[in-house]
């Protein structure tokens, strides 16, 4: 496959930027018709940011399925689509071109026909990072359900929460998961949660670790046993389902500084082309080249750059079941060597975990297929860039710094590699169709460089967020009003002398837990259902490999048998009610929590004593009682 649009030097930067900004309509129609429609649309944009409403290529029909297999599977069918590399380096890799990906998804598009399901519905996929997974999205799009895949690592609470909020009919899941030496009993975890939600008709159970799982009559099935079914009737092809270009595509739940997460929802036709177009710019990537992205498929990267960035590209894309340190920590170097690996991309916290185990599982490695690095998540810090640049590229790859949010869809900030300049701890410059600005609390524009404030958008790009399930006002209220007419993103940003952007973290109460998105308000809210727990406040601090760490203040009533007995009690109830990945690092037990007369927490205060910035708490004068600071002080962890 060609791409037209592909971006070349700096000049082509600049001038396509130019134009998505002065004429995005003619822009975006112009990329658009590179992809296979069933429908062309009638309006390229309609968009009103107040209420708000995005609509892109409105009246258009397609399948994003066609896009992403199809029409390869037609041109080079026997090119490789997905390689997947086990967790253990013992069992056998496997690779699956796009001819046979295609017919995999619409088997098992049949399989979900039979279980009655129906364009429009949502379908929760829970599963282990195997190929099945990425069918079971794909066979989600073919028939026009919306799949909301739920992270192998939430919990029963987590995951229960999430099937009732978008009222699922079906749940995709495996009979376990391996994860280095863990072995996660995944179903077992899906028959706590189904308890409570009864809108679940049928689960679907694929084989995956052999552990024994119970199969419930009339609802559960194997997925072998549905797949010899459709085997059976002859292997009949499936027809893509018409999609109107704004019927939803999938729901992907993210947290906020509210309690509750959000179900992030992405169109079809939008967010097809956005996802496309960043992989093929910022990664440059040519054609027959390995895309190796790290990410889980249960987070938005896996989303849009293992699946459809990549597939939509006619790319290869690899998948990895495992962890970076299992067997030892060179296993990201073995498959970089193994499969020929042509762009990595990860996440700064692996980057950092990795560089703590020194250059040794490196030696010997042959990293010479790597052309470009990538990074996402959070702030990559200039001591992790260049060892990235130094011991995995040996200073011969671009690295990709890539901001963006499960919100915007795709990349929004970065370099593309070898283009554009790169600047080492910044994503630098905007993608086309991105129109960042700054602004300051009152949300006035904070014009010209060597600046910093919020970060926000103006304009409309394809891949933007269209709602939040079943509550629109929501979306409108988190992304929308903070500052009128304009797309706030949380994240904090400064703007060098030259222009380009370097996000510097949350400026909301979201914490950045090893790429994983938190928020306080979940983790306090999980803390509190411990019988013993009074009240809790929770903040980030920062943490050499995670980014942030989770700090937790808690006032304990509790009977103690003795403190780290009840400490390990708080964070089995974390992972309990939301997972393992929000168990709090530390946890301070207090008598009291600075609080205004109004009664609402000083996090500021908290924050600081947490960073151990203990003699610039600011102005503590408004505080109830500002004794306690003092006895929060003196116990720090
Ligand atoms: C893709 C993803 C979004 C939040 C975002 C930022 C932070 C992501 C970078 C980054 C600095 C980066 N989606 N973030 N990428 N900060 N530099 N290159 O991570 O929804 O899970 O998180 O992550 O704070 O708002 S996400």
């Amino acid at each position: 496959m060609s791409y037209p649009y592909q971006i070349k030097s700096l000049a082509d930067y600049h001038e396509a930027y130019k134009k998505s900004v002065e004429a995005p309509e003619q822009f975006w129609a112009e990329i658009a018709e590179n992809f296979s429609w069933h429908r062309k649309w009638d309006q390229v944009l309609n968009w009103n940011f107040d209420t708000p409403k995005v609509e892109w290529f409105k009246g258009g029909q397609l399948n994003i399925t066609e896009n992403c297999l199809d029409r390869h599977a037609a041109t080079q069918p026997d090119a490789p689509a997905i390689i997947w590399e086990p967790n253990d380096p013992l069992e056998a890799h496997r690779t699956l071109s796009y001819k046979e990906l295609l017919q995999k998804v619409e088997q098992f598009a049949h399989v979900l026909k039979n279980k009655g399901a129906q364009k429009g519905d949502r379908i929760c996929i829970y599963m282990p990072m195997v190929p099945e997974l990425a069918i079971a999205v794909l066979a989600c799009a073919r028939i026009g359900a919306i799949h909301s895949v739920v992270f192998g690592g939430f919990s029963s609470q987590s995951i229960s929460d999430r099937i009732n909020d978008a009222q699922c009919n079906i749940v995709v899941t495996a009979d376990g998961a391996y994860r280095g030496n863990k072995n996660i009993p995944l179903k077992s975890i899906i028959d706590d949660a189904l308890v409570t939600c009864p809108s679940v008709q049928h689960v679907i159970v694929l084989t995956r670790t052999g552990i024994p799982v119970s199969m419930i009559k009339n609802r559960d099935a194997w997925w072998e046993d549905e797949i010899k079914k459709v085997e059976e009737m002859g292997n009949p092809s499936f027809p893509a389902v018409s999609m109107d270009a704004e019927d939803m595509l999938f729901i992907l739940y993210t947290s906020g500084s509210t309690g509750k997460p959000k179900g992030v929802v992405h169109t079809c036709a939008g967010y097809m082309i956005w996802t496309h177009y960043t992989f093929v710019n910022v990664f440059q990537y040519q054609p027959g080249q390995v895309h190796f992205c790290t990410a889980d498929i249960g987070w938005i990267t896996g989303h849009s750059y293992i699946i459809y960035g990549p597939l939509s590209a006619g790319a290869t894309s690899l998948m990895f079941e495992g962890i970076p340190t299992w067997p030892d920590a060179g296993r990201f170097w073995d498959i970089v060597q193994k499969h020929q690996v042509n762009i990595l991309y990860t996440a700064p916290t692996a980057i950092r975990s990795l560089m703590g185990f020194g250059t040794a599982p490196l030696e010997n490695k042959n990293l010479s297929s790597l052309k470009v690095l990538g990074t996402v998540g959070e702030p990559i810090n200039v001591e992790a860039w260049h060892w990235y640049d130094e011991q995995v590229g040996k200073k011969q790859c671009p690295i990709v710094d890539t901001w963006w949010q499960t919100e915007t869809g795709g990349t929004m900030i970065s370099n593309m590699a070898g283009v554009t300049p790169a600047k080492p701890s910044f994503a630098t410059l905007p993608m086309p169709g991105v129109q960042p600005l700054l602004v300051d609390e009152n949300g006035k524009e904070i014009i010209g460089n060597g600046v910093s404030g919020n970060l926000c958008i103006r304009f409309p790009w394809p891949g933007i967020l269209r709602t939040t399930y079943g509550d629109h006002e929501r979306c409108r209220q988190t992304y929308f009003s903070t500052y009128e007419h304009l797309y706030f993103t949380g994240d904090g940003c400064l703007r060098d002398e030259d222009g380009n952007y370097r996000i510097t973290g949350r400026v909301d109460d979201v914490l950045n837990v090893s790429g994983h998105r938190i928020g306080t308000a979940e983790v306090e809210n999980a803390i509190n259902m411990h019988t013993g727990v009074v009240e809790s406040a929770v903040v980030g601090y920062p943490h050499d490999i995670k980014g942030q760490g989770i700090y937790a203040f808690v006032i304990f009533n509790g009977m103690h048998t003795d403190e780290a007995h009840t400490r390990q009690d708080i964070m089995q109830t974390v992972a309990r009610v939301i997972g393992a990945i929000a168990k709090p690092d530390k946890i301070q037990f207090v008598s009291g929590l600075p609080k205004t007369r109004s009664g609402k927490i000083m996090r500021r205060i908290l924050r600081k004593i947490a960073e151990g910035e203990l003699s610039h708490l600011g102005d503590t004068t408004t505080l109830l009682d500002p004794a306690v600071v003092e006895e929060i002080k003196m116990g720090r962890l």
